[in-house]
């Protein structure tokens, strides 16, 4: 049960995600939720599939997109922030990627912005012009500073990339943000987004010319299907069909809901399936505009 290495002709699908980290239980999850199952190697580096030809390769999240480009993994799921630097690394080295994005997959959110120290009186991208910008970013960091015409210093760091101000190192830094906190503990203020970043399926630019065409054809149906209803719910009630318009001014996201008639003609039992958030305002909403027996349901996946 170990990983061959053929990057030509394969008959089962390889995809890469991290091991250990942010985004290793959410990649596992939406995999499972594909339907997918696997047997896992003794060194947990490998999970041989078992429902379908798929395995996984457990790596940093860094190797994935070169795991890709040397064709020892077919597909990986990593930050748009680690993939868009391996692409803009390459190109600037007059090597395109020949890899790419294939679908974003809704987690690991997070921002690569530039953020300085609290006290500076922020103006614009100019103000950084001669100044030294520390960052683990550096390629998309230099396509930005090139897109808005400033010339800085770039100090690549390999991490705590948000102490290199206080320890005199850089002036500003470029780092990912999601809640902001740990910029507020070293006393700096985001003050510029570089790109918004998500995990995603990264894969192969050009198509498999093998059965594996159709494995990540099938995978990418079901993890749309996946997707498209992560938090969408069927919201199930009866209510007095004279309130009907009211209610459905109610749930705009709702898909066109399936109806019947109870108790006769003038109560409907309704049944939608809901896209957005089903909260508990919502739903006293729906309640003084008629609703009844409200009953808000998971919904586990969907083939349309
Ligand atoms: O070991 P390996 O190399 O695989 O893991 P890693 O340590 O490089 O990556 P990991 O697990 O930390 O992050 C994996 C991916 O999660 C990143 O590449 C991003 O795509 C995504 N992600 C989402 C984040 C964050 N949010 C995030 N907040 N990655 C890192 N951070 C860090 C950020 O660098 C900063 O130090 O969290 C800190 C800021 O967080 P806030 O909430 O204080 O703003
Ligand atoms: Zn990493």
């Amino acid at each position: 049960m170990s990983p061959a290495t053929n990057p030509g002709t394969r008959d089962r699908l390889r995809i890469a995600i991290q091991k250990n980290g942010r985004l290793s239980e959410p990649a596992r999850a939406l995999l499972s939720s594909s339907g997918l199952s696997w047997r896992e190697s003794r060194d947990k580096l490998f999970c041989y599939g078992e429902s379908l030809p798929v395995d996984l390769l457990l790596v940093r999240d860094d190797d994935i997109p070169g795991l890709i480009a040397d064709g020892v993994c077919d597909l990986g799921i990593v930050g748009r922030n680690v993939l868009d630097e391996e692409i803009d690394g390459r190109c600037a080295a007059g090597r395109p990627a020949t890899f790419r994005e294939w679908r974003a997959l809704g987690f690991g959110g997070c921002r690569l912005a530039l953020a300085v120290p609290e006290g500076w009186d922020w103006r614009g991208p100019q103000q950084l012009a001669g100044k030294r910008i520390a960052t683990t970013y550096p390629n998309q960091l230099r396509t930005w500073l090139r897109m808005n015409q400033v010339e800085a210093d770039i100090v690549v760091l390999n991490g705590s990339v948000e102490i290199a101000p206080r320890l005199g190192q850089a002036d500003a830094i470029c780092d990912l943000v999601s809640s902001g906190a740990t910029l507020a503990a070293n006393q700096l203020k985001a003050v510029q987004d570089v790109m918004h970043s998500e995990a995603v399926l990264a894969g192969p630019a050009q198509p498999f010319g093998d059965v594996r065409a159709e494995l990540a054809e099938l995978l990418l149906r079901r993890m749309d299907g996946v997707l498209r209803i992560r938090d969408s719910k069927l919201l199930l009630f009866q209510a007095p069909r004279d309130a009907l318009e009211c209610l459905l001014q109610l749930l705009p996201d709702a898909e066109p809901p399936t109806m019947c008639a109870v108790d006769g003609a003038d109560t409907l039992a309704l049944q939608a399936l809901c896209h957005g958030a089903m909260t508990w305002q919502r739903l006293e909403d729906l309640k003084r505009a008629g609703a009844r027996g409200l009953m808000v349901l998971p919904v586990e996946r969907m083939l349309a």
